[in-house]
């Protein structure tokens, strides 16, 4: 174990931790509640102050909505330092949005079951952490139903997304076929992140006014999921974001088991799972590349290209032996260059690789997280090593940033951390990382 570095990676999520309850990604960057940070950093507080780590799911998930969805961002606090904010969103126009928390209006990957999952594993008090989940799970499972209801138009148990933020991997090339199909007006509007951030590793002012004018789309119809699902320009299913689902799926129905009287729920999330799992396989598999790729729904067809979601089904039971060889040999084959940290966020043999811009290229620790999970899920021990060894060097070398640039050598610069410094979930799993015991 590297007393150090978890050391430091405390003090780091401890100044980050706020009076309310919740933990911001990283200050002046990012000064609010994000939904799938929340759950990442609560594996990190897990392991030293469980407290802190059941308040950040709690306060997450008290900003549910009435009808089982949960924002991507929470305002709980006034800042100037991000946009776009509150004002913004205006989450109120949703007649069913929480009336005690101001929010956005789009979601993120659903962590929270596995998450829950997680926190049990690591609790050494298993009845007080179970007295914990019981007071939770079903918050989760609302949330589940209300991506099954509202958000699988074809019946395939695969949930869409209606915006490059619900994915969590904000600017990554995938998308940048569907910009191609828009022409959003030229907003005007104060850029924060730039003023904290290079640019040069951002997105660009033109990518903001197509996030920004899909958001308007959703304000004009109040966010109703129908009107969004008929008239947003980006919908896309996202192998990420359904691996997500499922793998909390699969979370929700062990500890619902270890609860005990909840077979309802049990039998409707098996029936979920079996459909997800079926309509990942079938629809979002791509032979040609040997792994997962999107599905643009607008277009009907599959986005082609390579990312590091494409091999995070690997932390589901949903890849059969075949498809899970299939997968580890691309990610060797494609993004396992000796020269390069594993795992870049997007194919760097494609011509849109960019190993320095956001979610062009560089690593980040959470996508590694789940890869390094689900390659030792399936007994890929050597690999998974190798992820988690990369992990812990670009941490140690550079500090707890955002992002990491993937060449082991990099010409441009001597520094290879990128984006917000202190960083929560790169320190929450650096310990999660560090104190496994399993
Ligand atoms: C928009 C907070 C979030 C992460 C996302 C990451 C980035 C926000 C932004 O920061 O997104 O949600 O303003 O760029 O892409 O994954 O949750 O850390």
């Amino acid at each position: 174990m590297n007393n150090k570095l978890i050391a430091k990676a405390k003090k780091v999520l401890d100044a980050n931790f706020q009076e309310g309850g919740f933990t911001i990604p990283s200050k002046g960057l990012y000064p609010f509640q994000w939904k799938w940070d929340s759950g990442f950093i609560a594996l990190g507080f897990a392991h030293y102050n469980m407290a802190k780590a059941k308040r950040e799911i709690e306060t997450l998930l008290d900003t549910q909505w009435e009808n089982g969805f949960i924002p991507h961002i929470i305002f709980h606090t006034e800042s100037d330092t991000y946009f776009p904010g509150p004002d913004f969103h205006e989450s109120h126009l949703h007649p069913k949005s929480s009336r005690k928390y101001r929010s956005s209006g789009m979601t993120q990957p659903p962590v929270t079951g596995f998450v829950l999952e997680r926190l049990y594993e690591i609790a050494e008090d298993k009845d007080d952490l179970l007295k914990f989940v019981k007071t939770q799970i079903d918050k989760v499972y609302e949330n589940h139903l209300y991506f099954y209801e509202n958000r699988d138009l074809n019946d395939e148990g695969l949930v869409y997304i209606y915006h490059n933020w619900e994915s969590g991997t904000d600017n990554s090339p995938i998308w940048d076929d569907i910009w191609a199909t828009m022409n959003p007006p030229e907003y005007t509007f104060e850029r924060r992140d730039t003023s904290h951030v290079d640019p040069a590793q951002r997105p660009s002012k033109r990518e903001y006014d197509h996030y920004l004018y899909i958001i308007d789309i959703a304000k004009q119809h109040n966010y109703d999921d129908g009107k969004i699902a008929e008239l947003s320009p980006f919908l896309v299913l996202d192998p990420l974001f359904n691996t997500m689902l499922i793998r909390s799926n699969e979370a929700l129905i062990k500890l619902y088991k270890i609860i005990g009287d909840n077979q309802e729920k049990v039998d409707y999330l098996q029936r979920q799972q079996q459909k997800s799992i079926k309509g990942l396989n079938n629809k979002l598999f791509n032979k040609e590349l040997g792994a997962y790729v999107h599905f643009d729904l607008r277009g009907n067809k599959q986005v082609p290209f390579l990312s590091s979601s494409s091999f995070t089904p690997l932390y589901s039971n949903a890849p059969s032996k075949e498809r899970l060889e299939i997968l580890t040999e691309t990610m060797i084959k494609k993004f396992g260059d000796e020269g390069r940290y594993l795992c870049a966020s997007f194919d760097p043999t494609h011509k849109r690789f960019d190993p320095r811009k956001y979610w062009r290229g560089p690593v980040w620790i959470n996508m590694n997280w789940i890869l390094y999970q689900g390659l030792k899920k399936h007994g890929y021990t050597e690999l998974a090593d190798r992820l988690k060894a990369d992990s812990i060097e670009l941490i140690e070398k550079n500090g707890f940033f955002e992002y990491f640039d993937s060449r082991k050598v990099n010409p441009d610069s001597v520094k290879s951390g990128y984006g917000g410094d202190n960083f929560s979930w790169s320190a929450a799993l650096t310990i999660d990382f560090l104190m496994d015991k399993s």
